[in-house]
């Protein structure tokens, strides 16, 4: 891969890692007026994904979706004014951090419907087949996704119609705080995808390089018209499932294995990588994260300083009696 993109890649990771904790941070003096869900932890999915999709692609995510957001370059401005629930936000304030969507950039939106994203990636695979383009659909969710009707509905008609779309599950092992393996029969999520009729992997969802060379051939499959992909990312969500959380001796996960999974920080090793490689130097990472806590100040700011709806705007863009 070329310089350029691997560095693109660790920028990424490291908006997605620093905005999330500022996120986190900034949470308790009550002003971010919305639920939220962090990925820090889960970086290395969507920005080894996204780093092979142009802009006039599309994505759809859930209620964990800024990580897929910010790799698909929808503007963080917008991003955390939207979870300031002010008119500059990226649903006009109306939607919160679970319903992120900038069009411009091929984000058509993230549900907080479990599963609920997968068949409308479905639909705009289609559409894209029948209007003969070249676009292609990846759809995000998580392991809990697989437990709905319509995760194996639209893998069955996508299968069969061949269409552009490639279905990124994240897998974290927990929905809520249910471990897969409490609510499915074994811990096969990929195996369903070949069952349906498409090529589906099992991949370390932690290693960007892993993620971006898996995700590079489903792309350029579809691109070809040869139909689906499925990836079944591996990966571990630090926080709590919402809000900020740290749920480690709570009961429902072991400590040994969040431990695990923080010694295998996708950020940290690749980081390392870099270096090791001889593309980045101390020097340069310290810089670009100057530049990143930099942007990540002017989206606060825009955020913290945008006017707040007001009452009488409720009913704008109600299209229904
Ligand atoms: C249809 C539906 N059922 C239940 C819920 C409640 N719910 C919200 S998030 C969640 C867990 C989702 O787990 P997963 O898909 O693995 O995503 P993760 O939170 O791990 O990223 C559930 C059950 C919901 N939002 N939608
Ligand atoms: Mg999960």
């Amino acid at each position: 891969m070329e310089k350029s993109k691997l560095i693109e890649m660790y920028k990424t990771m490291q908006l997605i890692r620093l905005i999330e904790q500022r996120i986190n941070d900034e949470y308790k003096y009550d002003e971010i007026k919305t639920p939220i869900h962090l990925s820090i932890g889960q970086e290395a999915v969507a920005a080894g994904v996204c780093i092979h999709l142009r802009k006039d692609d599309y994505i759809f995510g859930t209620h964990r979706s800024h990580a897929q957001y910010i790799a698909k370059g929808g503007d963080i401005k917008k991003m955390i004014a939207e979870l300031y629930l002010r008119k500059t936000g990226c649903a006009r304030g109306r939607g919160g951090s679970m319903h992120l969507v900038d069009p411009d950039v091929g984000i058509l939106g993230s549900s907080a419907i479990v599963g609920g994203s997968i068949p409308l990636g479905t639909g705009t695979a289609l559409a894209s087949k029948l209007m003969n383009n070249d676009r292609v659909t990846v759809v995000f969710f998580g392991d809990g996704a697989v437990d709905e009707g319509t995760f194996h509905e639209s893998l069955n008609f996508a299968a069969l119609k061949k269409l552009p779309v490639v279905y990124v599950c994240e897998n974290n092992f927990y929905a809520i705080n249910s471990h897969q393996l409490s609510r499915q029969v074994g811990d096969n999520i990929y195996k369903w995808a070949q069952n349906y009729g498409m090529p589906g992997f099992r991949i370390d969802g932690n290693d960007v390089l892993e993620v971006s060379d898996y995700a590079q051939k489903a792309i350029s499959r579809c691109r070809r018209g040869e139909g689906p992909t499925f990836l079944e990312c591996l990966t571990y969500r630090w926080k709590g499932h919402i809000g900020t959380v740290d749920d480690v001796g709570d009961g429902y996960r072991p400590r040994e294995e969040y431990d695990y999974w923080v010694s295998k920080c996708p950020i940290k090793w690749f980081s390392e990588f870099l270096k090791d490689t001889g593309v980045l130097t101390d020097e340069h990472i310290k810089n670009i994260d100057q530049e990143i806590y930099d942007l990540i100040d002017e989206a606060f700011n825009y955020a913290q300083n945008s006017p707040k709806p007001s009452p009488d705007e409720l009913l704008n863009f109600v299209y229904a009696d």
